[in-house]
């Protein structure tokens, strides 16, 4: 029966009761009456790990039955967020878990409150790898995911004074009980040096590296369950001292220096870069990413050898998704492995790698595109150097033979000879790899028409879209219990499986009775946001009032403060006793500024000095509220996207490359206000334009309007409400009478403006407006939400995993059943 069979794996009540208690009493020497709240969870953890873990094993006994080819995501950064609700979910043991504990006199929301999640990325692009190992795990793809097991993940963010201040992420401190150490998965990686080149004794022409040192690098595994069975598991090195380079036994006169050594070498996986599409060009961050790269690759040759392949078969054995340029050295590193280690012919390696690599693009800013300048690389990295130089010369003269002219080549080279010389990141990326991709349909056109144009035009079938897509299961079934029950009562929960079942919804959107159950939900939904936002931000907000939301990181190009003038805007309206146009709302923000960011972080202040002025005012306290919630993360996002009537997604045209914010908000029933931009293009398409608030320039009329010579200040000049709006910011009634606080920001709007406020703020406050009319009708305002929801049904990262199996990787799902 299927309760006899449930408890032979595992997953009756009695047997996860069972197993909590002896993992209590076994692994952590308590007994229930003498606990922490932390130990129950590491035993909660561990019971459920063992449950993962064992359709892990089965799930790779499954695929190499089946052989076929194998998928590496290579990521620098991971944002998988709090493991045990979204185990519980895809184990399908919610109910059976809770119960257990409750029969034990615990409850299950507060021992899943305990976790710590790793944050180890920075926003988007570490959380899309995290939504994509979900939906490689749920539709059964063979696939690892590579990455670093940082000591230190993203800083945790405090505010103090209304600053950002940064503290050190100690998500270790607890231990981990996710993760499987495994210390016979160990690779040798080197450093620095010089390269030898000679003739050996079969007459053949071969370079040895002699590093300058060597660190080695640990696999740290940690499982990640697909919906109801597969399991792949993200394999994540940390760095160590190689015991025989530094503490040879005869060598005990230079301990000091051999400990010190030691030090050195893990600091390569102490801390994540907390910069995000912003370049540093720093030495530790390169030998990360060499670090992991390297140790990656040396690990998917072992397993081609130990599956009895041939070297020469490793492109039809793997594929390698290379997560923005971030893991891009691994071009030149598996050149260097198949050529000097492996003795293979040059051309028969290149073509190899060329057919093993796939690049997604994520960004078209400048500053975040990666270079490396030669020297350091030169430095740190001899040998492929002169083998990024290699392919360099071979690729120019491929398109000098093409006949293209000597300045296209130069656009295109490999090396950067402006200023000081340096390597092109995403030009080896592309060179090296037989697919790129970017990440919406606006983005990739602008990747090819812009960014890569040159490569776009001498290889077209390289260049393809995938739009992103996020974890449904996570960012509904687990974070919106209310929403997904009531959705599954009216449609079957097929959703799970196949997002765009949502369509079902549509027939209900007229439907009042569903309307109200469906208002319902969301003010659940808020009064549980407004109580973290009581306890975290001090800001009382009843949650009748219009949830208006930005949360992501913060960056002029995303626009933060054109939120903050309007809501300014409708403070001054209102203390001039014109606000009765105005719907209640509490404007709420969330995000990470990084920590060299001097105008981000100015931002951040001005979010804390907008909100102490409104929320302190009591002519306009009753209808409008300002908050900024500490510490944005996916534990946090869980609890804020759930709450959004409105979700803001007002990036300057041109610079979001896709978002997946957007989607998160559409999915849980916000509306979006939004720009032409990224995803949002066609978030609007499916949702229809009627149900989405669009405003401001198109990527073509932000370019057109830079060509024409932009002049910020004609919109201060000619529009009266701007120019109030913008000089209240130095009055000195912002920020405890500081009338300079704030001048870096007004000068930059007044004077440079890159991405375009003023020029735009006119439009957003119309459609503002226009928002706050419609809200006033609830039934119409639910109305859309629900159309939103029911067509939302694209934007499953399963759909963009499917995309890249049949457009890139050439891989089918294998399904693994009960
Ligand atoms: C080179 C270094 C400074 C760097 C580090 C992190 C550069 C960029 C990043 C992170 C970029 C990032 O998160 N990009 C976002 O990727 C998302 C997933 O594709 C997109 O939805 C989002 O628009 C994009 O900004």
């Amino acid at each position: 029966t299927i309760g006899e069979k449930a408890d032979e794996i595992g997953l009756s009540k009695e047997k996860i009761k069972k197993d909590f208690l002896q993992k209590l009493f076994y692994q952590l020497g308590r007994v229930p009456a003498v606990t922490t709240s932390n130990d129950l969870y590491t035993a909660l953890a561990l019971t459920v790990r063992d449950r993962v873990l064992r359709q892990f094993v089965r799930s790779t006994e499954e695929f190499s039955k089946k052989n076929s080819r194998g998928i590496a995501y290579f990521s620098a950064e991971y944002l998988p967020g709090p493991h045990l609700g979204n185990n519980l979910l895809n184990l399908e043991i919610v109910d059976e878990t809770r119960e257990a504990l409750k029969e034990l006199d615990l409850e299950l929301d507060e021992i899943i409150e305990q976790e710590v999640e790793p944050g180890l990325g920075n926003g988007g692009l570490g959380r899309l790898a995290s939504c994509y190992m979900d939906s490689l795990a749920t539709l059964g793809i063979p696939a690892i995911g590579y990455g670093i097991r940082y000591e230190f993940g993203i800083f945790k963010q405090e505010i103090k004074e209304g600053w950002q201040s940064e503290a050190t992420d100690k998500w270790l401190h607890y231990g981990n009980p996710w993760e499987v150490i495994r210390p016979e998965v160990s690779y040798v990686v080197k450093f620095g040096g010089r390269t030898i080149h000679s003739t050996n004794e079969n007459n053949k022409y071969a370079v040895e590296w002699e590093p300058e040192s060597e660190v080695v690098g640990t696999a740290y595994d940690t499982p990640v369950l697909g919906y109801q069975s597969n399991g792949i598991i993200m394999r994540l090195w940390k760095a160590e001292a190689t015991e025989s380079f530094d503490f040879s036994v005869y060598n005990m006169g230079d301990y000091y220096k051999a400990v010190e050594k030691k030090v050195r070498s893990e600091n390569i996986t102490k801390v994540l870069y907390p910069n995000d599409e912003n370049l540093s060009g720093k030495e530790l961050r390169l030998r990360q990413q060499y670090f992991f790269v390297s140790c990656s690759l040396q690990d998917m040759i072992r397993l081609n050898f130990v599956q009895g392949r041939k070297l020469e078969e490793f492109h039809e054995k793997f594929a390698i998704q290379l997560n923005d340029t971030h893991p891009s050295i691994a071009v030149a590193e598996l050149m260097r492995l198949l050529v000097d280690e492996h003795e293979m012919e040059w051309k028969q390696a290149w073509k190899i790698t060329r057919n093993t690599f796939a690049y997604t693009n994520h960004t078209l800013l400048p500053e975040a595109l990666e270079k490396w300048s030669v020297s350091l690389m030169g430095r740190l990295l001899p040998r492929h150097l002169e083998i990024i130089y290699e392919i360099n010369s071979r690729f120019l003269h491929e398109l000098r033979e093409k006949g293209l002219s000597g300045e296209q080549i130069a656009r295109m080279s490999l090396i950067d000879e402006h200023g000081e010389p340096s390597v092109r990141m995403a030009h080896l990326a592309t060179v090296g790899s037989f697919r790129v991709n970017g990440v919406s349909q606006l983005h990739s056109r602008l990747l090819k028409t812009q960014v890569l144009n040159d490569f776009a035009e001498i290889w077209p079938d390289k260049f393809t879209n995938v739009t992103n897509g996020v974890a449904h299961r996570r960012f509904l079934a687990v974070s919106n219990p209310g929403l997904s029950r009531l959705i599954t009562e009216k449609i079957g929960n097929g959703w799970l499986t196949d997002l765009t079942t949502l369509k079902r919804l549509e027939k209900f959107a007229d439907d009042e009775i569903f309307q109200k159950q469906w208002m319902e939900v969301k003010l659940e939904n808020k009064k549980l946001l407004s109580q973290l936002l009581e306890e975290r931000a001090g800001v009382k907000i009843d949650p009748t009032m219009l949830f208006d939301v930005q949360v992501k990181r913060i960056h002029e190009y995303k626009r933060q403060h054109l939120m903050l003038l309007h809501i300014l805007d409708l403070y001054l309206k209102i203390k001039d006793g014109k606000g009765e146009n105005i719907a209640p709302s509490a404007f709420i923000f969330a995000g990470k500024a990084a920590p060299g960011y001097f105008m981000a972080k100015l931002i951040i202040r001005l979010v804390t000095a907008v909100a102490d002025l409104v929320n302190n005012d009591k002519d306009v306290n009753k209808i409008l509220k300002v908050a900024f919630l500490p510490n944005f993360s996916v534990k946090q996002a869980q609890r804020v996207y759930p709450a959004a009537d409105l979700s803001e997604q007002i990036s300057m045209a041109g610079k979001e490359a896709s978002g997946t914010g957007n989607m998160k908000f559409a999915l849980n029933g916000a509306l979006t206000i939004g720009t032409l931009d990224g995803a949002n293009v066609e978030i609007r398409e499916e949702v229809g334009e009627e149900n989405f608030f669009l405003f401001g320039q198109t990527t073509e009329e932000v370019q057109e309007t830079r060509r024409l010579g932009y002049r910020p200040s004609k919109y201060y000049e000619e529009q009266e409400d701007l120019e109030r709006v913008l000089d209240f910011l130095v009055s000195g009634e912002l920020g405890n009478g500081d009338h300079e606080l704030f001048r870096p920001l007004y000068n930059n709007l007044l004077q440079q403006d890159p991405y375009q406020l003023l020029k735009d703020f006119k439009s957003y406050c119309e459609r503002k407006h226009e928002i706050h009319q419609i809200w006033k009708d609830q039934k119409e305002w639910t109305r859309r939400s629900i159309l939103n929801v029911s067509r939302v049904g694209k934007f499953s990262s399963d759909r963009s995993i499917l995309e890249y199996c049949q457009n890139i990787w050439n891989v089918e799902p294998v399904k693994l059943r009960d």
